[in-house]
């Protein structure tokens, strides 16, 4: 094993393996840090692979592995297991399908929260016979001892907490495996694909995933620009995801990340949900559930209405500004929280986010109007801005559920990450019949959520009814009346 050390030491990536319970960061060999060869470059696109920027001690193999500290892998694979065992319907299909190893001969490149959930998947996958390569698919979301407890294991993978600078050098280091199957969180390996190595996509890549809303958003739109070079199956759309996952993953897991990063009193805050589509409705009964008041700010009236009739209080951002104790947006856009309104905010106000993407709380404006600013503990910094007051920004306005806390309950991603299986394999039987599918952004079989539904619901010990035949014929017959 090659091990890089450089000079400084990764304070907040230590912090976060110690807060995962993790055994103590060590760096078990010193060498010179190299970046693999050319020979890794994908076919075409091959060009020199560029040096990793960040700093600290890495356990490394060029071309196969880097990740943080791979000593945490025995603390990782407890937390693997711990995880299996919450997963029963994605066990299943490990199970099911580990024989006749349809996925054999095929190569899957992913660019997912590096969890213990995302562990279970992703030796589900090399269970079924594909050879995998997997990033994160955010600066903050990555267990470093899940990382290193799939490298030891003999997964390929690039990714450890904290990658700020290195987070494109390390999706592109999946790329270097030649995939013929992605699968994203919001899209930054589809992207990174479609954009530098569009040949590639188009000749080799049979198809892909996308796992959350935003980034299916994304891929319509290259979808209509007439810019996706391969299908890619929008896994967020599955009832057996979004309306469990978004709703009930975020709600639960938002409130541990502010929680975890603040320890604060939910009773009695006036807590506002920037967005009310099904990862704002989550958080927003769970902040019901504490005793908290829940604000709606919304651009759709539809969604508006939802919230009004939960009995929240619903007004614009400019309004909620002034009233909110914690602030947390989910909607997917860009700038929700901005100058005015951090000027507006009461003094210790709470803010931040649960989206994808960490352009929903806008910290350029903030730093404009902030005296000065220090961190009060880990994923909570202080701001003092220029008129006295101080708001707290948690998670650098990344998604605080999975940066401060654990990301969603395996019970909850057990569904998610069974769509994900499944369509994969879909994918892989389709290349394997000879059938080509269309460029274009493919929605779920309702056969399959109705299959995850009911294996989950069977796992969990519970039996719904069934229609009698004079009941079918009752709904079907046009001329049923009064
Ligand atoms: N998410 N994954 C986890 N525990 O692995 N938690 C949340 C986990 C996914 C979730 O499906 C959501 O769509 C996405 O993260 C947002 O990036």
């Amino acid at each position: 094993m090659a091990t890089a050390t450089k000079k400084a030491p990764a304070k907040k990536a230590a912090a976060k393996a110690a807060s995962n319970g993790a055994a103590k960061h060590s760096a078990a060999s010193s060498g010179t840090h190299t970046n693999g060869s050319a020979k890794h470059g994908v076919a075409k696109a091959s060009k020199a692979i560029p040096p990793k920027k960040a700093e600290g001690s890495f356990s490394e193999i060029p071309g196969k592995y880097c990740v943080r500290d791979i000593a945490l892998a025995d603390e990782g694979r407890k937390l693997i297991q711990w995880a299996e065992s919450r997963m029963p319907v994605l066990m299943h299909l490990r199970d099911k399908y580990k024989k006749s190893q349809p996925l054999k001969g095929l190569r899957l490149a992913g660019s997912l929260h590096v969890t213990k959930e995302t562990a279970v998947l992703v030796e589900t996958f090399a269970a079924l016979g594909a050879e995998v390569s997997w990033s994160g698919c955010n600066p903050l979301s990555t267990n470093d001892a899940v990382a290193a407890a799939l490298a030891k294991s003999g997964i390929s993978i690039f990714a450890w907490y904290g990658n700020h600078e290195d987070f494109y050098w390390c999706i592109e280091r999946t790329i270097d495996l030649k995939p013929n199957l992605t699968l994203d969180d919001g899209c930054d390996l589809i992207n990174t694909v479609h954009e530098q190595y569009a040949d590639f996509a188009r000749k080799e890549v049979i198809g892909g995933t996308e796992e959350t809303t935003t980034g299916v958003q994304r891929l319509r739109a290259r979808a209509a620009a007439g810019r996706l070079f391969y299908p890619v199956y929008a896994v967020n759309d599955a009832i057996t995801k979004w309306d469990f996952d978004n709703v009930y993953g975020t709600g639960q897991s938002t409130l541990d990340g502010i929680l975890r990063a603040t320890s604060v009193m939910f009773a009695g805050k006036n807590f506002v949900v920037a967005g009310h589509g099904h990862c704002g409705q989550g958080v927003a009964k769970r902040a019901k559930g504490m005793g908290a008041n829940v604000i709606i700010t919304e651009v759709k009236a539809t969604a508006a209405i939802k919230g009004v009739l939960e009995g929240y209080r619903v007004m614009t951002m400019d309004e909620a500004a002034k009233e909110g104790d914690i602030f947390c947006t989910a909607t997917g856009v860009k700038d929700i929280i901005r100058k005015k309104h951090f000027l507006a905010m009461k003094d210790g106000a709470i803010v931040c986010n649960t989206g994808h993407y960490d352009a929903e709380i806008n910290l350029k404006e903030l730093a404009e109007v902030t005296k000065s600013k220090r961190t009060i503990r880990e994923n909570c910094e202080e701001y003092t801005l220029k008129n006295g007051n101080k708001i707290f920004v948690l998670a650098e306005g990344r998604l605080v559920n999975l940066a401060a806390a654990e990301g969603h309950p395996s019970e909850v991603m057990d569904m998610s990450f069974s769509n994900q299986l499944m369509c994969h394999l879909k994918l892989a039987e389709a290349y394997k019949e000879g059938k080509k599918l269309p460029n274009q952004v493919l929605d779920i079989d309702p056969a399959q959520d109705e299959f995850i539904a009911e294996t989950k619901l069977r796992t969990m010990g519970m039996s719904i009814d069934k229609l009698t035949k004079e009941q079918l014929a009752y709904i079907n017959d046009y001329n049923a009346g009064t």
